[in-house]
């Protein structure tokens, strides 16, 4: 089902993510083609279902030249300022282990690449709530995560944007931003910090900013947005109601925009506006049409696409992810 037609003709189902001046060569250093084809490297396919909306592409476009390469499990892709890599590994074993050694992978690389500054990271994992308790694979995850960042001695509070979904693929598959200078992070006034929630919900906390600020050549500032849930406070607001947490999730991302219109002293950050997008994330794909009629009705205009993803917690039935630029 796609309302492109009905939300904007002359969309064409992509949106673009111009990290580079309007005018100048621009490229891709990525672009996320959702449901279907068998893209080429830098384009990608996610892993997840595409469910619906107004969205076919994500390009994130950066200034001329990007150069780019396949390595084995690893492909790049390259430009003065940014380095962009995806991995796609077969899911096996311990998440905890596998995770901490695609985290020491991406590390090691983008700082021996010159980019040593993380910017945005999404984390698709096969059957995020498989086991029980603290053997849960997000929480497995997060352990691996937790020891890599350690070794490397990255503090948590420094970590930049994420999102980790789960996904019904049979390949973990890691992508990730990064830039030769550092973004800025924002927290959420609403929510306590990924790294400071307590460990009922796991033994290692996650480690991820709420969003990321990038400053770009031509003055803009970009904010890349992690995935936003109904989360108030560390706890899950709305437990069995989609629509409620839908409802949750959207206050959740007014107040991030206000808090880095603040502390950015960028008032057109405030509200999303044309050069936005985001992924909606659900994981019962029923509830789509009635999670994007939602949407709609608080942001008329913002460029959406669904996707069938679980989410981290059980009990979380749907996640938003933005970019925005002002
Ligand atoms: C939350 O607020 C929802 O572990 O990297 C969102 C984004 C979530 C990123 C991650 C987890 C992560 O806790 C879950």
């Amino acid at each position: 089902m796609s309302h492109a037609t009905q939300f904007s003709p002359d969309r064409n189902g992509q949106h673009a993510l111009r990290l580079a001046a309007a005018g100048a060569g621009q490229q891709s250093l990525i672009n996320f083609v959702f449901g279907g084809g068998r893209p080429v490297w830098p384009s990608s396919d996610i892993g997840l279902e595409w469910l619906g909306g107004d969205l076919r592409c994500e390009q994130w476009l950066a200034g001329a030249p990007v150069r780019f390469g396949n390595g084995d499990q690893w492909h790049w892709s390259r430009n003065a300022d940014l380095l962009a890599v995806a991995l796609s590994a077969p899911d096996q074993g311990d998440p905890a282990k596998t995770t901490a050694r695609f985290y020491r992978e991406l590390i090691g690389t983008v700082r021996s690449a010159g980019y040593p500054h993380l910017l945005r990271i999404w984390n698709y994992l096969p059957d995020i709530n498989g086991g029980n308790g603290d053997n849960e694979r997000y929480r497995r995850f997060c352990v691996g995560r937790g020891q890599a960042l350690a070794e490397a001695g990255l503090e948590d509070a420094r970590m930049c944007a994420a999102t980790a979904i789960g996904s019904q693929d049979d390949h973990f598959r890691l992508f990730a931003v990064a830039g030769r200078s550092p973004g800025q992070s924002v927290e959420n006034p609403r929510q306590v910090s990924s790294w400071e929630y307590p460990n009922l919900y796991g033994p290692r906390s996650p480690a991820f900013a709420r969003a990321t600020a990038v400053d770009l050549a031509d003055g803009r500032i970009a904010l890349l947005i992690s995935g936003t849930a109904s989360v108030v406070g560390h706890a899950t607001a709305h437990p069995g109601n989609v629509l409620a947490q839908t409802d949750e999730a959207v206050s959740n991302l007014a107040a991030l925009l206000a808090e880095a219109a603040s502390d950015l002293d960028r008032p057109g950050l405030a509200r999303f506006g044309e050069e936005a997008a985001a992924r909606v994330y659900v994981r019962d794909p029923a509830d789509w049409p009635a999670v994007y009629g939602r949407l709609r009705q608080h942001w008329p205009s913002l460029a959406l696409a669904g996707f069938h993803g679980d989410i981290c917690r059980r009990n979380l039935l749907m996640e938003i992810e933005a970019w925005h630029c002002a």
